[in-house]
């Protein structure tokens, strides 16, 4: 036993528990195969300049469920990295003049700081920036590798052009449709581009939900919605009197075939090549499609937007009535979905019903409702549930579904249509006109096109020495980073200017983590014992894109042999907000809370605790000073009841011979370890556990003030160290300290998580004994402080006991509380 300070001294706990952690490597995570290992992550900040409450938190619930683990026996990894590249250091580069390399790395050493401030138990020997060369250099040779297999492409696609900084901006640059910067209209231009084919696995990222059986249903749930996994059928309308064979056709994709015999026109996008044939000999038409090539919203906007379009004079030929309808631009209709091109049926979709009405369009019914809840009123709305086919002759009462079939078996026998599976989720644009960033391994040579960077020539150093100032990327106006020779031909050739967005970085760097220092490799073995991670942390905002390129990465990854895995995460934890006063907490409103000098007055276990208190891990926590200062006199007595209490050893409790109230705590002991155990693991509510833990020392500090006897310590003994224990994840230094006070000198991190006693939890059941007009039929066991009536109850439910009370009438029940029940019956 250690004699410590009747006073909590945080300050001095801290350093101590930290300093001992240190010496002995405490959280070093090393591999063996003979133990159960278990990963735990909690994602990755972005090293922006210090740590901001949200991190605290978020943080903290990783180290609670890996401390925890770690007490549960197995061998765990929990890992800490930076985020590194990204536009905040090129902005504060052209703010501060100082380069982004340099704002980065000193911002990683203060960071790296304040996390150790908060006693995370990361093993920081696999500490890992995005930014090194020794990271990013197998990102890019893992893109060369997806080039030789066919798995990424350059093509033309659009960017946020700034005409008078002359330079490519990020959308959140783009501040009103003008730069922020300069606040000129920002321009869209078409640029080549690298795509990675996230959509050739649309199907395997869908079919994959369904075994992540530890993700939240929500973030399940808006990854399949992003996928946007549609059946329909491909059908060809022709376009009358077209000659050139390439514009004969004019392929539409629909969900709908029900609804065929409904169309009254069909749109094409703007882009489509029968607009722009139309245009030639339509000035008119030739300004709308100008126009609106022009306009560039988000295709989330579109829906809202005012439908707007033009006819094309040109008629397309029903597939199965053969009338003639008109072909109309229209500015709902996106290129990059389907074919471009839609059957319009205003009667039952309402974006065509309103576009119908504008433009005087016929509007016609084929659909009539199956139920009479529901009203079709065309003069209203469209009509857009299913319902039964009329007005389409042969498919007239036909179903949803059967009319599905029966369609697209007609169009099939006539050519003219096929079933097909439609996704939304679009290849991954990688491509980034920026400087932070690792740049793109290809060499563009005139002769042999777009050749990747050789293994050996490996990594593409980014320069980091740099002169920064408002001409956007620097990397093009540098000679020696871009005049290169050509890998194939051996001609001057040019060195790709763009870099990797920041989403491919964060896409494996949970796989990096486990193998860190492996410099001949992207991954080796160890990836496969620690992978995949049994436990991810991270706010909801990455429920889409990080979650669905880490998931895709990770099976490209698995496809080039490097994990045997499907999937990365096993379980996903997503955590809430940290509001002020119900809002936000965010610069821009001014009401965030510095974790710095909080830890400086309390403590970081108060306000480690005071995170974890306040709301569960998946709910939004409300900032409250109130709080903390409630969590910090919380430890504050705990801390002085341990100090005062003098240890002694036992090892075998149930042996004790216990009065009623030492009884009444080992219970109390017992039931709250079993509560407490179960929402660590099973509900990771980690309020409650606090909650438990403040009801087992009120217990405990009641049962002090009237105890006087010796016999008393023992189980006072196993009241603190359980407290102490399940404490240990949360507050870990006070526990540290603690738990050498109560006369372990072997470190609180290994002690086993205690086991619950269930002879202590027994000591509260009594066996009540049965009998009906004084004869014993039976006995049960019941809890103590049952109520008389609901011991009656059970008694005269009894099977044994309603043999002998079915034939008669009960006139009296006699209730000897804890012992026995007597029914009498004549
Ligand atoms: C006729 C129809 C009738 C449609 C009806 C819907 C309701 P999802 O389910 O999201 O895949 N569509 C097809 N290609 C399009 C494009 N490039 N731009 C805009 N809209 C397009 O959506 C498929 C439906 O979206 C298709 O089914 C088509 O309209 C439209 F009562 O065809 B539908
Ligand atoms: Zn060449």
């Amino acid at each position: 036993m250690s004699s410590i300070d009747s006073q909590y001294l945080p300050q001095q706990v801290e350093a101590e528990a930290q300093s001992y952690w240190q010496e002995n490597d405490s959280f070093r995570a090393v591999e063996d195969p003979s133990r159960e290992k278990f990963y735990c992550l909690a994602m990755f900040p972005y090293p922006s300049g210090h740590l901001h409450m949200g991190h605290v938190r978020n943080y903290a619930i990783g180290d609670v469920i890996a401390r925890f683990q770690r007490m549960q026996g197995k061998n765990v990894l929990q890992p800490m990295g930076w985020d590194a590249f990204g536009l905040p250091a090129e902005n504060a580069a052209m703010q501060n003049k100082v380069a982004p390399a340099k704002w980065t790395y000193s911002n990683i050493d203060y960071m790296r700081q304040q996390l150790k401030r908060l006693g995370y138990a990361y093993d920081w020997s696999r500490e890992l920036a995005t930014c090194h060369r020794d990271y990013y250099r197998w990102e890019q040779w893992f893109f060369t590798r997806l080039f030789n297999k066919g798995l990424v492409y350059k093509k033309e696609a659009e960017v946020n052009w700034d005409p008078v900084d002359q330079t490519v901006l990020a959308n959140e640059q783009v501040v009103d449709g003008r730069g922020w910067r300069s606040g000129a209209l920002v321009e869209r231009r078409s640029i080549p581009q690298w795509f990675v084919r996230i959509s050739q696995f649309s199907q395997e990222l869908l079919d994959d939900l369904s075994s992540l059986e530890g993700w939240p249903e929500k973030v399940k749930t808006m990854q399949s919605n992003w996928i946007g996994r549609s059946e329909g059928i491909e059908l060809d309308f022709e376009v009358a009197g077209e000659t050139d064979a390439a514009l004969q056709h004019l392929s539409v994709y629909t969900t709908r075939p029900d609804t065929l015999l409904g169309v009254t026109y069909v749109a094409v996008a703007p882009q489509h090549p029968l607009a722009a044939k139309a245009a030639k000999v339509n000035r008119e038409l030739a300004d709308f499609i100008n126009q609106q090539n022009n306009i560039k919203v988000a295709e989330a906007e579109l829906a809202t937007m005012e439908k707007l379009g033009m006819d094309t004079g040109v008629k397309a030929i029903h597939p199965i009535s053969q009338q003639q309808v008109p072909i109309y631009v229209a500015n709902f209709v996106l290129m990059s979905y389907g074919s471009g091109a839609v059957m319009a049926v205003p009667g039952h979709d309402q974006r065509d019903w309103e576009f119908a009405r504008k433009y005087g369009l016929d509007i016609k019914q084929v659909i009539a409702p199956s139920s009479k809840d529901s009203i079709c009123d065309l003069e209203q709305a469209a009509y857009i549930d299913k319902g039964v086919l009329i007005n389409s002759g042969e498919f007239d009462g036909l179903d949803f579904q059967q009319a599905f079939e029966a369609i697209a078996q007609y169009l099939n026998a006539q050519g003219k249509g096929e079933k097909t599976i439609n996704y939304r989720l679009r290849d991954w644009g990688v491509s980034r006109q920026r400087y932070w960033g690792a740049p793109i391994p290809m060499i563009n040579c005139t002769a042999c096109g777009a050749v990747p960077v050789p293994e050996e020539d490996l990594p593409v150093l980014l320069p980091e020495d740099v002169e920064f100032d408002d001409s956007g990327s620097p990397l093009g106006r540098m000679a020696e980073f871009v005049d290169v020779d050509c890998p194939q031909c051996k001609r001057p050739a040019q060195r790709e200017t763009d870099t990797f967005d920041t989403f491919m970085e964060s896409s494996w760097y949970y796989a990096r983590f486990t193998c860190r220092d492996q410099n001949d490799r992207m991954l080796d073995a160890r990836a496969n014992y620690w992978l995949p991670v049994d436990q991810y942390i991270g706010g909801i905002e990455h429920a889409i894109l990080h979650l669905l390129y880490a998931r895709f990465y990770h099976k490209l990854m698995r496809d080039e042999g490097l994990v045997n895995s499907d999937e990365p995460f096993t379980r996903l934890l997503t955590q809430g907000m940290v509001l002020k006063d119900g809002a936000k907490m965010s610069k821009s409103k001014g009401n965030t809370v510095d974790p710095m000098p909080l830890i400086e007055k309390y403590g970081a276990d108060t306000v480690r605790m005071f995170a974890m208190f306040a709301s569960p891990p998946d709910q939004s926590l409300d900032w409250s000073d109130s709080g903390v200062e409630g969590s910090y006199r919380f430890l504050k007595r705990v801390w002085k009841t341990v100090a005062g209490h003098d240890p002694v050893a036992c090892d075998d409790y149930a042996a004790l011979e216990l009065n009623d109230e030492q009884k009444k705590l080992r219970l109390k002991t017992h039931q709250t370890l079993e509560k407490i155990t179960d929402d660590y693991a099973r509900r990771q509510t980690f309020n409650t556990v606090i909650a438990a833990t403040m009801e087992l020392m009120n217990a405990t500090t009641r049962f002090l003030d009237d105890s006087g006897s010796d016999t008393d310590r023992p189980v006072v003994q196993e009241a603190l160290e359980t407290a102490i224990l399940v404490l240990a994840p949360i507050v870990p230094h006070f526990s540290h300290v603690l738990w050498n006070h109560l006369g372990h000198p072997d470190p609180i991190i290994d002690a086993p998580w205690p086991t619950v006693d269930q002879s202590a939890l027994k000591q509260d059941m009594a066996l009540v004994v049965l009998q009906v007009n004084g004869k014993l039929r039976d006995k049960i066991e019941v809890p103590r402080s049952i109520k008389q009536e609901d011991l009656e109850q059970l008694a005269l439910e009894n099977v044994a006991v309603k043999r002998f009370i079915s034939t008669g009438t009960v006139r009296k029940v006699i209730v000897v509380p804890e012992r026995l029940v007597n029914i009498v019956v004549n």
